[in-house]
């Protein structure tokens, strides 16, 4: 039997070209060191496991909409920014509603593995609507796994409801331990039914989050911490907020960039606080990654997502749509036990193949100077399934990989507006193109299964190479491909590319 996997066939998914490197280091490397039965929680969960998120999907209920604190970076108008982008209200749904979506969800989307609570709101400021909608799901699909995000403050006080509803995966955003530092990001916090401020405020809900990691760990239960990176407030600070949650056992820390824009109405937003470059990002988190698991592939996600992380198809499960669903959602877990236990098997057989090409030997420094060839960042247009499958002008996002000497690791996404879609006589293609091209900023190299005549000059303008020749290949073997060409042409070797560039 032929699966089809994310629209595709699982076979599809195996084929493309040989790793010609010893080492295509950015896949489930993470997770090869962990016991069984945490590797079981984290495998398909998209967040959790930087490989599932290119195979499994997600999606949130927005069935809470209170919160009990405020965050600099937040209006109420808009998504809790502690998970998601501002700039988009969630339709509310109540239990009832979010459980049958769901359901509609599960038996249309079979890669579906994750149902999560992270907004409007606070999901723990709203525990009566989280913990029905928990109950309910957990005793009609099953096969879905839980997970809830919150800012912390109420969380010791729910720890045993999120135990008895088997809520394997918390998230809990942590952006200081000091609360000199909280001051300058919460103003206030709704508290014992008082309004609390500064420092005081601060203190308080550092307490309760740290009481609260420290309660899930001992629980069993799967933590991962989400930060704000605010520079100039907690930039420096977050290395020892990642020493600290790793010390008190979380599982993961996400350093995510504010987003602070005026028209959102935010404090930061007005106040003219600017958010971090995608440089400063990836060194703060490679700073941080000596001391724990990082997560690099977040989308900020809305509090009603649906899809794969970076796709969004929300619109397909409106109220007025589902309703007119029938669903047999004892049917639709045979199809998603059949089809999550095809991607598992490519999954295993990747990792195999992955192992084999390890043992080989492959040129990591010129043969004269001896000196290590230096490392490349190339953008990658992809739909999901691990492969260069996507037109570049079809790309809302690209990938982007590091390929060096020690082997290929993900570095994060950058967002791009499409550029198939823009109007060519308003000029939005070329708007569209020279966005993408500053997106695109450090890369040397884009893969993409196709790429116009126009896009194609202009990014080699630019120093970017692009590159359709690995269509539908796995992504870190052909990134790896390119490098070893790179290297083969000569462009790493810095005597010989001067040496062109002056011919
Ligand atoms: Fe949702 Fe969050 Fe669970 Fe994932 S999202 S509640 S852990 S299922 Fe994921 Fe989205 Fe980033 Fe959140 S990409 S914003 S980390
Ligand atoms: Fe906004 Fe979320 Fe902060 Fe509450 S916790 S103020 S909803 S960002």
């Amino acid at each position: 039997m032929e699966l089809s996997v994310l629209g595709q066939s699982a076979a599809e998914h195996s084929t493309g070209g040989g790793c010609s490197s010893g080492s295509c280091g950015s896949t489930d490397d993470q997770l090869s060191h962990l016991p069984d039965h945490i590797r079981e929680k984290v495998h398909n969960h998209p967040c959790y496991s930087e490989e599932a998120h290119h195979y499994f999907a997600r999606m949130h209920v927005a069935v809470a909409p209170a919160c009990n604190i405020q965050c600099h970076y937040c209006n109420r108008k808009y998504d809790c920014a502690n998970e998601s982008r501002p700039g988009v209200v969630s339709e509310l749904l109540t239990p009832e509603q979010a459980v049958k979506k769901v359901k509609a969800v599960a038996a249309t989307i079979p890669q579906m593995t994750v149902l999560g609570i992270a907004g409007p709101g606070d999901p723990l400021a709203n525990p009566e609507r989280t913990f029905a909608t928990f109950r309910q799901l957990s005793e009609e699909a099953p096969d879905i796994k839980l997970c809830v995000s919150t800012n912390g403050l109420s969380l010791p006080d729910c720890v045993e409801e999120l135990a008895k509803h088997n809520i394997d995966h918390v998230t809990i955003t942590i952006n200081c331990v000091d609360p000199e530092v909280g001051a300058k990001i919460y103003p206030w916090i709704f508290w014992n039914n008082k309004r609390i401020r500064g420092v005081k405020a601060a203190k308080i809900l550092i307490e309760q989050q740290q009481k609260g990691l420290e309660m899930l760990v001992a629980k069993g239960i799967l933590v991962k911490v989400n930060s704000v990176l605010i520079p100039g407030v907690n930039d420096e600070h977050l290395k020892e907020v990642s020493k600290i949650v790793k010390a008190k056992g979380a599982f993961l820390h996400n350093v995510m960039p504010l987003i602070a824009e005026a028209e959102h109405g935010t404090f930061y937003g007005v106040m003219g606080q600017r958010s971090p470059e995608p440089e400063e990002l990836q060194d703060l988190q490679d700073a941080c990654a000596g001391d724990m698991n990082m997560m690099r592939h977040c989308r900020q996600c809305r509090a009603d997502a649906v899809g794969l992380l970076g796709e969004d198809r929300g619109d397909e499960f409106t109220l007025d749509k589902i309703e007119e669903m029938d669903i047999d959602y004892a049917a639709a877990m045979v199809k998603r036990a059949a089809i999550h236990a095809a991607i598992k098997e490519e999954l295993d057989e990747k990792a195999a193949k992955k192992a084999r090409l390890a043992g080989l030997s492959v040129p990591s420094a010129n043969a004269e100077s001896g000196k290590k060839y230096r490392p490349v960042l190339m953008a990658v247009a992809t739909s999901g399934g691990g492969l260069i499958n996507q037109h570049f002008g079809h790309a809302r996002e690209f990938l982007v990989y590091e390929a060096s000497a020690d082997g290929v690791r993900f570095i994060g996404h950058r967002k791009v507006d499409q550029y198939c879609v823009g109007n060519d006589t308003c000029g939005e293609k070329e708007s569209a193109l020279s966005g993408s091209i500053r997106a695109l900023k450090g890369c040397e190299a884009v893969l993409c299964s196709k790429i116009g005549f126009e896009p194609w000059g202009d990014l080699e303008a630019a120093g970017i190479v692009p590159n359709g020749e690995h269509a539908m290949e796995p992504i870190e073997e052909a990134v790896m491909a390119v490098y070893q060409e790179m290297i083969a042409a000569g462009r790493l070797d810095e005597a010989k590319a001067a040496l062109k560039a002056k011919a």
